[in-house]
């Protein structure tokens, strides 16, 4: 009944066949002649996929020229006009939802099920919410009007959905967008660009420039008005660095390192089940994975116990296989980087007892009685790795979370709600989850404090985070009966 069905791969390795295996950019409604390229490989199998353009700065200037041409007339289009546009790419992200999830899953080696489950269905929902927001915002943004051209630079963890949120809310508020992929995650991001064509966007809209951080600090510098990134703290401190002083608007969801809290009166199997769902969904390389396990410690050797037998259970491998808990990560270097992270550990490393692939593979691992100096209590892993430590009162719970130079996510789990409700607001933390995890809307704001970043991405903080105060002229306009 498990295991991959023979074909699982076949209609997305026909999509890059028919498209020549070598992708140019998109740029002003058409795929350029692919220039000097580099290959995409799939994680679990090293098999090249594909030949993707390393962009130039030259194809960055090409791509902001076509957007800065179309911006007016899309956004004088309208609310209810872009909507159109924006329902008719949510429809057709449904209707090709199956050969999205299979790329991603080959591009990125996540598990088939998450990306047909998660990925997929939520960047959908993202269009759908914003054309929604986008019919009405004519009517409850008066006052506010596009930034212009948008930069934006997304991440390799979760590549079409990282486009959604970046893409969705700049279109419905009347900006036109060059975004740049991750280069080790191209192809979502290029089928999408075929999938705005079919939708008959206007051309110069949507941009797709791919290639490397040579790109991406090409599309900081160019002649755009605002810059959207997500991705490394080191990489978002330097594009601030850059942006400064240009007048350039710009947000940064960065890394964190996110406190996974559980007191002794939690359910202690819901909390077990939340903590897999926290590190080891997508393997760990999700900017909120809750990766710092604090556990109170009259019941810590209780919980560990019943975490170890869980992690054993946890099925490692090939994510294209719809049993599969864990796949691939996402690159041999990030592979190694995980691994040297680990190697530092001077506390105990447990390593789940299912068998590892070979390859770019890496186990769900548990690391505990780690010294309060170690590093690993502060860094971000980004892999199936575990922190853990024990606190005594509600008040060490908080000083051990607020611990370090992040804040993006937190998580509580409490039967008792006075408890949760009286240190979620100590946290410093953009989103605090209680007696869950992972719990992502298109309609809730989702971004960080402190070195996670600034700026909402989600609900309405997230649309006006795409607009900026019109002019006095075109306010006193708009309000005039
Ligand atoms: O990220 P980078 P990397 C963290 C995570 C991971 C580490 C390194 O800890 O282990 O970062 O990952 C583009 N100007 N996160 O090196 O480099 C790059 O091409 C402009 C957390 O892959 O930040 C890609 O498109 N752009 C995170 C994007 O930035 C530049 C997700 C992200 O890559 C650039 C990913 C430059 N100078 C990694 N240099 C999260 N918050 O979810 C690179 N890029």
């Amino acid at each position: 009944e498990y295991g991959p069905a023979p074909e699982a791969a076949g209609d997305a390795l026909a999509w890059i066949t028919d498209q020549g295996a070598r992708f140019g950019h998109f740029v002003d409604g058409a795929f350029t002649a692919p220039g000097a390229t580099f290959e995409t490989t799939s994680p679990a199998t090293g098999e090249v996929l594909a030949e993707i353009t390393q962009g130039t700065a030259e194809d960055v200037a090409r791509a902001v020229a076509a957007a800065r041409a179309a911006q007016g007339k899309w956004e004088k289009l309208g609310g209810p006009g872009r909507a159109r546009y924006l329902y008719a790419i949510a429809r057709l992200l449904q209707k090709h939802s199956r050969l999205f999830a299979v790329l991603e899953t080959l591009d990125n080696g996540k598990p088939i099920r998450e990306a047909r489950d998660i990925d997929v269905p939520l960047a959908q929902r993202h269009f759908y919410y914003h054309a929604g927001c986008a019919q009405l915002m004519d009517d409850h943004a008066p006052g506010r009007v596009a930034h212009g051209v948008c930069g934006q630079i997304v991440p390799w963890n979760f590549p079409l959905l990282m486009l959604a949120w970046k893409i969705a809310p700049a279109l419905a508020m009347g900006n036109t967008v060059v975004l740049k992929p991750a280069e080790w995650t191209s192809l979502t991001a290029l089928l999408f660009a075929d999938i705005c064509r079919q939708a008959g966007l206007p051309k110069g809209v949507v941009n797709i420039v791919t290639g490397d951080g040579e790109t991406g600090a090409a599309l900081v510098a160019a002649d755009v008005d605002k810059i959207a990134f997500t991705g490394s703290t080191e990489v978002g401190r330097k594009i601030r660095a850059a942006t400064a002083g240009q007048g350039k608007a710009l947000t940064l969801e960065l890394g964190g390192k996110s406190p996974y809290i559980v007191f002794e009166d939690a359910d202690l199997d819901s909390a077990i089940e939340g903590l897999v769902d926290a590190i080891w969904f997508n393997g760990g390389q999700v900017c909120c994975a809750g990766s710092l396990l604090l556990v109170q410690e009259g019941i810590a050797e209780r919980f560990h116990a019943k975490l170890r037998a869980r992690m054993d259970k946890l099925r490692l491998g090939d994510p294209l296989d719809k049993s599969i808990d864990v796949g691939a990560i996402v690159h041999p270097e990030q592979c190694a980087r995980i691994a040297a992270l680990v190697e530092q550990a001077d506390g105990t490393v447990y390593r789940a007892a299912g068998p590892v692939p070979e390859g770019c593979f890496y186990p769900p691992t548990l690391i505990s009685d780690l010294s309060p100096a170690s590093p690993l209590m502060q860094e971000e892993i980004f892999g199936p790795v575990l922190v853990s430590t024990t606190f005594r009162t509600p008040s060490e719970a908080v000083q051990l979370a607020n611990n370090t130079r992040y804040g993006l996510a937190a998580t509580i789990w409490s039967e008792n709600i006075n408890v949760a409700l009286d240190i979620a607001p100590k946290l410093a933390s953009g989103v605090v989850w209680v007696n869950g995890t992972n719990m992502f809307d298109a309609a809730a704001p989702f971004g960080g404090v402190r070195e996670s970043g600034f700026g909402r991405e989600g609900g309405a903080e997230g649309l006006m985070a795409y607009t900026r105060p019109a002019g006095k002229a075109k306010a006193l306009k708009r309000i005039a009966p």
